[in-house]
């Protein structure tokens, strides 16, 4: 069959982030004997010529991927779902195939997207074997085997708990795609080790997305993955874009050893839990080319990360944190400001923790996204704060009422009085703009890295004019 495979993300802050997920379906499909062709929305100057052009293909079949329905990002929340309906439009006057969606952002909500995109299946999960058996009933004109993860247009739908997952991780396949503007654009490329996260944090969609259970995939695959990245794509800095990359700790540790004793020359950064990050495992990870870690730390209360039902504590933080500042480790902590049972007491505990561990930069986000399936989107219920029939595709916020009106102000003074504090939604130290400057300096790694080069230069922070 001839499948067309459209990437539709075209964000770029961050960074420009490699479709990932895309490469993993391509693989399924070309080793299923399928002819694939893709086109990736990213980089494009001129989206529908591109799209039109894509269809000369002919394909039997479009599949979309969805990677992002929003950003994230209270009070400058932005959807993209505009862009994916012009996508989409384009795809029906120019083709007569029909269309498949995909993808983490079509995930979160894919009953209400099935529809109001009006698509002729969805695909809830990891997309690699339930795609493959469609296209398969689709070509030899078979009955399509159900699945509780695939819909169907005008089809009763099913009761969806979380996506599929797939019972064998592969290697993605990344040659149809163009690596190299990912790698100057957005200063890496990514790669991952494992599924899923064991965890239960009320606002996290990634144990629905990823399941609970943690799928290992063989160390020397991953080395040979690495190995291709360096030689064949001409990269020198990779993200690890697992849930959690030091869970298991043993897990993480053997692919360290084997990225350092066979000195392989990368690197890297990615997500770590502070709970499983010793001084030995983290010395591993630099060894292996660790520059840079990312903790999902949440806040710097004690009553926060009960709520948020964290698997660390705040000694756990100052500890790992403390750790990265010994062994000289870029680090950052992600923080959400604004949820179930902050007040200012807790947003004060949380600026007294950062300031106490100065680390290389500090995130901040306020509000947080509802979803589908959390118990995030309980306590908002049970709380007034959205409706029962409040459609989640479009960005709704979870804010404490302790502070409605005031978050933003109270999170902006501070943040702007210290130096390596990044809050997007009110664009302190971040503006797109600013992003794509420094790029073209050809830097590598996550941007937050250079707010503690700015600080040691003791530059102001930066605060946009709005
Ligand atoms: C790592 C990560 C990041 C890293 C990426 C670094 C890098 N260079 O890769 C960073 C921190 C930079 C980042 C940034 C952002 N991210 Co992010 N990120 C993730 C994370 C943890 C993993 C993504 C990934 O690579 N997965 C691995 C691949 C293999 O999986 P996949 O893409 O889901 O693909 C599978 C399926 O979805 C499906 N599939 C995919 N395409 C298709 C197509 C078809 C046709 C079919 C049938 C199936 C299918 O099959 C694939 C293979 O199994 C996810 C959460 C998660 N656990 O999924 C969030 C996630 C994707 N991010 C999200 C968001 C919103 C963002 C930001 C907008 C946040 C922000 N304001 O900065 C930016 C956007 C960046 C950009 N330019 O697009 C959301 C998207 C959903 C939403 N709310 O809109 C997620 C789901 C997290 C969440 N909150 O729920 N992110
Ligand atoms: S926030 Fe991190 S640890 Fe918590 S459920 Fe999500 S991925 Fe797992």
């Amino acid at each position: 069959m001839k499948i067309l495979l459209i990437s539709v993300n075209r964000e770029r802050m961050p960074s420009p982030v490699f479709p990932l997920g895309l490469a993993y379906i391509a693989r399924a499909l070309k080793d299923g004997g399928h002819t694939i062709e893709v086109m990736d929305l990213c980089f494009s100057q001129n989206v529908l010529d591109d799209l039109k052009e894509a269809t000369h293909f002919r394909p039997d079949l479009i599949g979309l991927s969805l990677r992002n329905l929003d950003n994230l990002t209270y009070p400058t929340s932005l959807s993209y779902l505009k862009e994916v309906e012009e996508v989409i439009e384009v795809c029906r006057q120019s083709s007569r195939s029909k269309l498949v969606i995909g993808g983490s952002g079509y995930s979160l909500a894919p009953k209400e997207l099935l529809e109001h995109l009006d698509i002729d299946y969805g695909i809830v999960g990891e997309g690699e074997e339930i795609l493959s058996s469609l296209v398969d009933s689709l070509e030899k004109k078979l009955p399509i085997s159900p699945s509780p993860y695939l819909l169907i247009k005008k089809r009763p739908l099913p009761p969806l708990v979380s996506g599929a997952q797939v019972s064998n991780l592969s290697t993605p396949d990344r040659t149809l795609f163009n690596t190299r503007c990912y790698l100057e654009e957005g200063g890496m490329l990514n790669l991952q080790t494992k599924r899923g996260c064991p965890f239960s944090c009320i606002y996290c969609t990634y144990p629905l997305l990823e399941g609970k259970k943690v799928r290992l995939r063989e160390v020397d695959e991953v080395i040979e993955e690495i190995r291709h990245l360096i030689q064949d794509q001409g990269t020198d800095y990779i993200y690890f874009v697992d849930d959690i990359f030091n869970y298991p700790p043993s897990f993480a540790e053997k692919l360290c050893r084997r990225i350092a004793e066979e000195k392989i020359k990368i690197r890297w950064s990615a997500f770590v839990n502070p709970v499983f990050l010793s001084e030995d495992l983290l010395k591993w990870m630099v060894e292996a080319g660790c520059a840079g870690i990312e903790f999902g730390t949440d806040s710097g209360s004690p009553r926060m990360l009960k709520n948020y039902r964290k698997s660390f504590t705040i000694e756990d933080v100052a500890q790992a944190s403390q750790l990265c500042s010994k062994l000289n480790v870029n680090h950052c902590h992600y923080l959400l400001f604004g949820g179930p049972g902050e007040d200012e007491e807790t947003i004060e505990e949380t600026f007294r923790l950062m300031d106490q561990l100065d680390p290389t930069a500090v995130i901040a986000m306020l509000g947080i996204r509802i979803y589908q399936g959390t118990e995030l989107e309980q306590i908002s219920l049970s709380q007034g704060v959205i409706e029962k029939d409040t459609n989640l595709m479009h960005p709704s916020f979870y804010i404490s009422p302790a502070l409605k009106g005031r978050l933003e102000d109270i999170i902006g003074e501070r943040a702007l009085e210290r130096r390596q504090w990044i809050v997007p939604g009110l664009e302190i130290n971040i503006t797109q703009n600013l992003m794509e400057q420094i790029r073209r300096f050809r830097v590598r790694g996550p941007l937050w890295e250079l707010v503690g080069r700015m600080k040691r230069a003791r530059v102001k922070p930066l605060k946009s004019e709005l």
